[in-house]
């Protein structure tokens, strides 16, 4: 068993109202003073933003002194105690990172939730660093933004480079479980989703068939570290500065074209994990990724909007990057023309700088990503997920490949939790690509992932799109 000297005592911590016991009975045994004194807190709780005028309830994730979420760096343990401030039980994934399995954050499969009133502890090592995130895995808490940043500073750091984050989300003043409601009920009957029930009916995309269905859920903005372009955060930076600009999509549905306007990015890793650097002013990110931007600024004072565009469609959300004291000219929450939907064309050039061993995988599960649109199920081999599902079956020390069939005409982003993997084929093309936690598996389309079964437990691999998730478009991996 892995290192667990204090892993989730959420369990134990039922007592409502009794915070210090609490506490008491979540201190992990034999652990020093310094060392307790060394743990960082993080607290869920309440909060109110104001989106396109109006005040709006949200969760956050805030340490004590009102930091948002963790910067730590590798070679520092993980050493973090999550306070439930808010009135529900929560749980915390720590999303691309690789803890023992008990302490991954996913309830009903890692831990039970904490209760309101209670906390938790965790410790393992960190293995890597990079940009990462973390979210509530319980319910639909993500789309109300129990979500933050969980940045692990490494070597790839330059001394003179100025770290800007850009945290994407979707945002509906409809609470999430009548959106959910709203997408059982209406899949079949709404207007725009004409002839989708039976098209829907499981497997019938085909590759290079009709136009794929993209963003089912209308929502009342986009935002960028809690902004919309009407009020869109303004960041400071240096004439000829240099920015390392770190992307996470902690949208819940909505995949977005990044647009670097008349500047060009150097991308340097996705989800953490280092690429062949390559030079673009555009790339695709699917919700749960990240990508890690190195931005040289020009000499002359300027404002540099970086802008997210969500896929088929013509509304953005950004920051602005501004030198000195240029005019911020107000920047339109729609573009002039639709984008297209996202396509694998990044991922199939992506290669990593420490891609997996070569070696045959010993173990291939197939898994077709499939769903029912109009009664609105989304499952993997045709079974949406319960707990009577078996654990796909694997061994410590296999080379593990995934085979994802995406048979609906909806992209999927799938990830996989516990593990880094390696995208190793699309539709019948072996390569060495991008290591990473999670792909988009785009309609009709194939795509091979390999991993190391080096992290024994029981471990979830699921679509990121939250209402596909909660549809039943999850499973498990297990193993000793
Ligand atoms: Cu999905």
């Amino acid at each position: 068993m892995p290192s667990r000297r204090a892993f989730i005592l959420g369990s134990l911590a039922t007592s409502a109202g009794l915070s210090p016991a609490v506490r008491a009975q979540t201190s992990p045994r034999g652990m020093s003073d310094d060392s307790e004194a060394s743990r960082t807190i993080l607290q869920l709780r309440h909060r109110t933003i104001e989106v396109n005028g109006k005040p709006a309830s949200v969760f956050g994730i805030r340490q004590p002194d009102g930091t948002v979420g963790i910067r730590t760096a590798v070679g520092q343990p993980f050493h973090v105690r999550v306070e439930n401030r808010i009135d529900q039980p929560s749980l915390l994934h720590w999303h691309g990172l690789t803890p023992p399995w008990q302490q991954d954050g996913v309830p009903g499969t890692s831990a039970p939730p904490i209760p309101p009133g209670g906390s938790a502890d965790y410790d393992f090592p960190l293995r890597f660093g990079g940009t990462f995130w973390m979210h509530s895995h319980q319910g639909l808490q993500e789309q109300s933004l129990m979500l933050a940043p969980l940045i692990i500073h490494d070597d790839r750091e330059r001394p003179d480079e100025q770290e800007v984050i850009l945290m994407l989300n979707d945002f509906s003043f409809t609470p999430p479980d009548e959106i959910f409601a709203g997408l059982k009920k209406k899949s079949g009957s709404m207007p725009n989703m004409a002839g989708r029930s039976s098209q829907m009916a499981t497997g019938m995309a085909q590759q290079g068939a009709a136009a794929p269905d993209l963003n089912d859920v209308k929502y009342d903005a986009f935002l960028a570290n809690d902004r919309t372009l009407a009020d869109p955060e303004v960041i400071k930076v240096e004439p000829g500065g240099h920015v390392l600009l770190r992307v996470i999509n902690g949208s819940s549905m909505s995949n977005y074209h990044l647009d670097l306007g008349q500047l060009k990015g150097e991308l340097i890793a996705v989800d953490g994990f280092r690429t062949v650097p390559m030079m673009a002013g555009r790339f695709p990110i699917a919700v749960a990724q990240r990508l890690d931007i190195r931005l040289a600024l020009p000499r002359e004072p300027a404002a540099y909007p970086v802008l997210a565009v969500l896929e088929g469609d013509r509304r953005q959300t950004g920051i602005v990057l501004a030198t000195g004291a240029a005019a911020i000219a107000r920047i339109a929450d729609t573009t002039d023309t639709s984008s297209p939907a996202l396509t694998l064309d990044l991922e199939r050039q992506l290669r990593a700088t420490e891609p997996l061993s070569p070696r045959k995988a010993d173990r291939v599960h197939t898994l077709n990503l499939t769903g029912d649109m109009a009664r609105y199920i989304w499952s993997i081999n045709n079974v949406a997920w319960n707990k009577d599902v078996p654990p796909l079956p694997i061994a410590k020390g296999e080379r593990v490949e995934l085979v994802m069939i995406n048979q609906t005409k909806m992209p999927h982003p799938m990830h996989l939790h516990g593990h880094e993997f390696q995208v190793v084929e699309i539709d019948g093309q072996r390569f060495a690509g991008a290591v990473r936690d999670t792909v988009l598996v785009t309609p009709g389309q194939r795509v091979v992932i390999a991993f190391d079964a080096n992290n024994p437990g029981l471990w979830a691999f699921h679509c990121h799109l939250l209402y596909h998730l909660d549809a039943g478009m999850f499973t498990t991996l297990q193993y000793v």
